[in-house]
């Protein structure tokens, strides 16, 4: 059965983007009966934040989240990734094989300095870390939104040189898988939307201040009766993230972009469209919003799945790491 490694990190509140990118992707590959392993990126986010009451707190809620979502710790090892230190070893064995210019060409770190975030060595090497959690259970499919796609072929190629250069085939060479109709969601702003950039829609928020939210989605200045170009429309791409490009909901609201009389005499504004996706959350995530709530209440359990996602997880990193070890000298 393949093995699935995934992750994110705990840099602020779960997102839409995070949803359709990799959280979904993560429950069609659990049903598939898949091996998997999903963790929380608990030393990825530690290369921009500050804030340790912060970071210890979105640790927690992004479990929570997981298992509010469906994941499922009876099949899927669910860890934080600080609880698993083989991991970082590993990352320092990469390392010893990176060549720089593999860090020069990652674009995350790029645009994350372009978003003003200090310039630390963490941030600069992130994507070798990200190779270690990758590598260190031996992942066949690592299921990623498209913004990620460059890491993880980073990752292959870091797998590649370690066998290469010490003659061994230590690590098994992953490959990413995109959600179907993958995109990146953009954020409210129009920007991808990032936990880190302010500008994300929170899945579990508060129906009134959800609502407030999604009316705050910059658009164009379009009035009700033009017609709109839904593929350069925020609402519109998030909804289809959520809804899916073949869902007749999706195919409803492109109609009504097209034509606005479709809707009503007056014509179909922003002020609908984004009223629908504000539906559409309400309705794709009910199940999940009232799961979450009666998991936050229960940090006991919470525990118990942590300890056994890390069991597992160290069980399967320390004999890769042996053999990492072995193949390099050590
Ligand atoms: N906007 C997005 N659209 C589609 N997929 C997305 N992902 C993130 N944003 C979008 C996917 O979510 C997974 C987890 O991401 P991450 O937290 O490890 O890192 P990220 O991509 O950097 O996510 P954020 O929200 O942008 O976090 P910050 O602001 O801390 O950097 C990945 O599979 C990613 O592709």
């Amino acid at each position: 059965m393949p093995r699935v490694l995934s992750g994110i990190q705990p840099s602020g509140q779960l997102h839409l983007g995070n949803y359709a990118g990799a959280i979904r992707q993560f429950l069609d590959l659990q049903a598939a009966q898949h091996e998997m392993f999903v963790f929380v990126a608990s030393y990825h986010a530690l290369t921009t934040q500050r804030d340790p009451a912060a970071l210890r707190a979105a640790t927690r809620q992004i479990v929570v989240d997981y298992l509010a979502f469906g994941l499922d710790p009876a099949k899927t090892a669910i860890y934080v990734q600080h609880d698993v230190p083989e991991v970082t070893e590993l990352a320092w064995l990469l390392s010893c094989v990176c060549p720089t210019s593999f860090m020069d060409k990652a674009v995350s770190y790029k645009d994350k300095l372009a978003k003003g975030f200090s310039a630390n060595v963490g941030l600069y090497t992130y994507p070798i870390l990200q190779a270690a959690d990758i590598l260190a259970p031996q992942a066949d499919i690592v299921p990623v939104g498209k913004d990620q796609v460059q890491h993880i072929e980073i990752t292959r190629d870091l797998a590649l040189r370690f066998n290469h250069e010490f003659q061994t085939a230590v690590f098994t060479i992953p490959g990413h898988r995109l959600a179907p109709d993958a995109e990146v969601l953009p954020g409210i702003d129009g920007e991808k939307m990032s936990k880190s950039y302010g500008n994300t829609i929170d899945p579990f928020q508060e129906e009134k201040p959800l609502r407030k939210r999604l009316m705050s989605i910059k658009t164009d200045s379009k009035g009700v009766s033009d017609a709109k170009d839904p593929e350069t429309c925020s609402i519109f791409r998030i909804f289809r993230g959520i809804a899916g490009k073949d869902d007749p909901r999706t195919r409803d609201l492109a109609a009504k972009y097209a034509d606005p009389s479709r809707h009503s005499p007056e014509g179909f504004g922003y002020g609908h469209a984004k009223q629908a996706l504000f539906e559409l959350i309400l309705d794709h995530f009910g199940p999940a919003r009232s799961r979450r709530a009666a998991l936050m209440a229960d940090q006991g359990y919470i525990d118990q799945v942590l300890k056994a996602g890390a069991g597992k997880a160290r069980a399967v990193a320390q004999i890769t790491v042996q053999k990492a070890r072995a193949a390099a000298g050590l």
